[in-house]
């Protein structure tokens, strides 16, 4: 039976620090409903995509931090966008800030199915940025401050017929967070990303955004044989202008679709899960070919 079906990458535009929740979910509607109309059996939507990038500024108002979190997924706000992709019969991603019942704070992401069950869920690994407020930077990127490090690991589970992985932003940067999803026998990845286009530590870098996005998302899936579908959150966001560049790359590490606009954009690619095995069965052959004796340093803890 062919694994063959049509993915589509849902970038957004900026949200606005005083968008509500619901126009952000009506905007991912509109895009859910182009994917659909192109034949997409899953949409992928970015990381946070339900509020403005949050973590751009400092505050110690823990009331304030929580109102950019949501204490249940589903919840009212998101609903319309489960009750559409249900009567659609379409899969997506979204990535949400978590407030745990305990009161923990995460970065995360789930897939949900056509048949609208959560399929999996991630909460990342690697979190970028600071903790105290840098009043030398254009913006803060307090990451560290605001989320606990995601505590799932890289989950592999089963969906759309393969075996899916989640990765968030900063995470799809580090080789491991790909080895461990090739490792866990990932065939695709979904990934949403709000990446500035200036980097405050290495403004030297800027212009080169674009192509580290590209560099560690095709290495990714060459190296380890699988898909991938990294979304942004895109645009001139509340002072801070965020990448667009939202692709879908092969296993051979072949970029398939990109994304030509910084706002609400849809791109679509047809994945052929079948196709990881030309990479998996022969140059990426873990089993004849990787040797992980010799690579304690890789998994050294700190
Ligand atoms: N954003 C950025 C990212 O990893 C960053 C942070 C930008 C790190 C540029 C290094 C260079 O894409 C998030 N949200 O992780």
């Amino acid at each position: 039976m062919s694994r063959k079906f049509v993915v589509a990458g849902a970038q957004l535009g900026p949200i606005a620090r005083d968008e509500p929740r619901s126009s952000a979910v009506s905007r991912m509607c509109a895009l859910m409903r182009e994917a659909h109309r192109r034949g997409a059996a899953l949409v992928v939507f970015p990381e946070l995509a339900l509020t403005t990038f949050f973590p751009r500024w400092y505050t110690e108002d823990a009331a304030e931090i929580d109102r950019w979190f949501e204490t249940a997924m589903p919840n009212p706000d998101v609903q319309p966008l489960f009750d559409l992709a249900r009567d659609l019969g379409i899969g997506f991603h979204l990535g949400f800030a978590e407030l745990t019942p305990e009161g923990r704070h995460f970065n995360t992401a789930i897939v949900v199915t056509e048949t609208g069950e959560i399929a999996g869920k991630y909460r990342k690994i690697h979190l970028p940025g600071h903790r105290e407020n840098e009043t030398w930077r254009a913006f803060q990127h307090l990451e560290k401050r605001y989320f606990e490090k995601g505590d799932l690991g890289f989950p592999v589970f089963d969906a759309f017929g393969g075996k899916m992985g989640m990765c968030i932003c900063n995470d799809r940067r580090w080789p491991e967070t790909w080895r461990m999803l090739g490792l866990g026998g990932a065939e695709l990845v979904v990934l949403g990303y709000n990446t500035p286009f200036h980097y405050p530590p290495a403004p030297e870098h800027d212009h080169l955004q674009y192509f580290h996005n590209e560099l560690s998302i095709t290495a990714g899936c060459y190296q380890n044989g699988l898909w991938a579908v990294a979304v942004a959150k895109a645009g001139h966001e509340e002072g801070c202008d965020l990448i667009g560049g939202s692709i879908i790359v092969a296993p051979t590490g072949e970029v398939l679709a990109r994304a030509a606009t910084v706002g609400d954009e849809v791109i679509t690619a047809e994945v052929d899960l079948d196709r990881c095995a030309e990479i998996r069965a022969n140059v990426f052959n873990f089993a004849l070919h990787r040797e992980p004796q010799d690579y304690h340093l890789i998994t050294k803890p700190k």
